[in-house]
Parts: C-alpha cells; structure tokens; sequence
C-alpha cells in the first residue's frame, strides 16, 4: 500500500493522554512499533500511522490535512475552534467521537480570601488563563466585563504572583487549587478527549478504515463497563428479574431439561454488575448466577 492511502492519526506525545490513546487503539486491535523519541510509529496490522505530536497541534494537523484523524482534548478543541471563528475562519475539523479519557474541567477560581457571591462577583476583575477564548465566550455569554490576562502556563500561581485576581484553569482532582489557596466557582467546559477528523472526503480506502476504526472504538468503550450474566430461574419470576437486569435489552431465554417451570437467562448487561444487584436477582428467585467479563462486542 502506498502512503498516501495509509491513514495519518496525531495524538500527544507524551503528556496526560498519551497513555490512554495508545491504548485504545491497541485495544482497538493495532500493532505498530514506535522507537525511543520517534516521532512516528508506524501501523503494522493496519495501513495506519501515528504521529506523536504536542496537543496543542493536533487541531491544526486535522485542519491542515496533514493527518486525517486526531486525539485530544475537547477543551484543545473547543478553544481552537473559537479562536478560527473570531478570526473569521470556519472550523475544519469534526469531533467525531467523544472518549472516555481524559475527563477534566475548566474552571473558575478565586483566592480562598476573595469574597465571592455569583458570577457578578468577577466584574472588573483581572482573569489569568490560557484559554482566552473560552473564557471570553464564558464572560461575554454572562454578561460580565472582565480582563483576561494570558498567560502560557502556570496560572494557577498568578493571583499570588499580583498578576490577577482569578484564575481560569483546568481541573480535575482539584489538589493543584487546593494547593494554591484556589476556590473553584465557576465550570467553563466539561471536558474529555475526543476524536477528530478532517472534513475532507477520504479515498475510498482510507475512508473504509476509517468507519472499521470508529465501529471498534464503539466496541471497545461499550464493553468496558459491560458484562455478560447467566442465571436460572423460575419462569413465573422473569418480569421481575428483567427490570432488575441492569442495562440490558432483550435477554436470551432457554428452556431447562426437565425442569418445564424454569429457564436459563442470558444477558449482556451494558452497565457494571454490583454485588447488590445479585442480592436482589437471588430475592426475586434466581440461583446459579454468574457474571463474565465482556472482551469485544459487535452491534
Ligand atoms: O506537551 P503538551 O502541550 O502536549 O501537553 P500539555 O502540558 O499541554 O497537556 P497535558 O498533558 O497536561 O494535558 C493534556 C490534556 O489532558 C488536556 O488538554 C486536557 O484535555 C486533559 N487533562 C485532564 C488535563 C487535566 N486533566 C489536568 N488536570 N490537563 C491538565 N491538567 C492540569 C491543570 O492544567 C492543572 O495544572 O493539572 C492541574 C490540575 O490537576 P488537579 O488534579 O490538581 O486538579
Ligand atoms: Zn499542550
């Protein structure tokens, strides 16, 4: 195959998603060998390179064509397609799939001692950030008349540092406020990684892979929580044993040798299993329970 029908996909290089990006596609079925400090790693079970690159270029690799797919966060996404608009460009890029990883918040913080009743509160006030036009958006859809002070990085310090009063920054323990004497306020963004791709029409055969890789990554982020569950019971108790079934469409009934008044219940259960939710199957007349793991599911 050649390259320009092998497909390009950029994610972090080596930062908070790196791990967890790699793994989903590896989850997702990849092979590819990357050396110490390569930049690029190449597919070699399916016509499919990665190019490990700062998250803050992903956006503009998708846009450019450079790479027909991108791992990052949402947050990366969402300021970048801002910062197009109030430059008078549309985005070109789409968010095609949202991820599970990755999860955080942009928020607002204010020093433990600042006074803070609503959103009012921060009229006037100088706001350090290095998502300016998020910010911006929160403030302007608001109503509030703020400065926004950008910075490149370690806002969480400015207000300390006399550089701003407030702070906008993402979160996600909330140690890093903690230990800055930050409250949080306000949530800007919920956010979480993403998959993008570049608007341009694919060749067919790149364009089929694309789809192959969007199917399993469906696959692989429903069978995380999912499990598969086998249980006997009396007939006369699968009404109430299918409510109980916790995120499951239609389980297999089978007829039990012998025994006409009772069946087996398969189910693939799309939510975790808990011990409380045996408890209750058991009370409501099932026995020989059993609760799989799910590897890889189809639709
Ligand atoms: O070098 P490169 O530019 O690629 O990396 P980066 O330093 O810009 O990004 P990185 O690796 O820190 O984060 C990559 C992505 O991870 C972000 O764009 C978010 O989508 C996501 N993410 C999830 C986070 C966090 N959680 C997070 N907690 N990104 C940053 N943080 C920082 C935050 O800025 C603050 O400094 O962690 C600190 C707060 O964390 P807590 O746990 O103390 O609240
Ligand atoms: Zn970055």
């Amino acid at each position: 195959m050649d390259e320009q029908s092998r497909l390009k996909v950029a994610m972090q290089k080596s930062g908070r998603l790196t791990d967890f990006s790699t793994d989903l596609l590896v989850r997702c079925g990849l092979k590819f060998s990357r050396g110490k400090d390569q930049l690029v790693a190449f597919g070699e079970n399916m016509p499919l390179d990665l190019l490990f690159v700062r998250d803050d270029d992903i956006p503009d690799l998708v846009e450019e064509d450079v790479c027909d797919l991108g791992l990052v966060g949402l947050n990366v996404v969402a300021e970048k397609s801002l910062e197009l608009a109030a430059k008078g460009h549309p985005t070109r890029f789409e968010i095609v799939r949202a991820l599970e990883f990755g999860r955080c918040r942009l928020s607002i913080a204010v020093p433990e001692n600042f006074s803070y009743d609503g959103v009012r509160s921060l009229a006037g006030k100088r706001i350090a950030t290095t998502y300016p036009y998020l910010l911006g958006k929160f403030l302007t859809d608001n109503g509030i008349d703020a400065e926004i002070v950008t910075l490149s990085g370690a806002v969480e310090i400015a207000p300390r540092l006399g550089r701003a009063d407030a702070i906008c920054d993402l979160v996600s323990t909330g140690s890093t406020l903690l230990a800055n004497r930050l409250r949080e306020v306000e949530k800007v963004l919920e956010s979480h990684a993403v998959l993008i791709r570049t608007p341009v029409a694919l060749p067919a055969s790149k364009g089929e892979w694309v789809e192959r890789l969007l199917m399993r990554i469906d696959g692989v982020q429903q069978v995380r929580e999912s499990k598969y569950i086998m249980l006997h019971a009396p007939r006369s108790a699968l009404p109430a044993i299918r409510k109980l079934l916790p995120g499951s469409e239609s389980p297999t009934i089978i007829p039990l040798e012998g025994h006409p008044d009772r069946v087996a219940v398969h189910a693939v259960c799309r939510e975790n299993v808990f011990w409380e939710t045996l408890e209750s199957l058991k009370a409501a007349g099932a026995s020989a329970l059993l609760v799989l793991p799910v590897e890889k599911m189809l639709a």
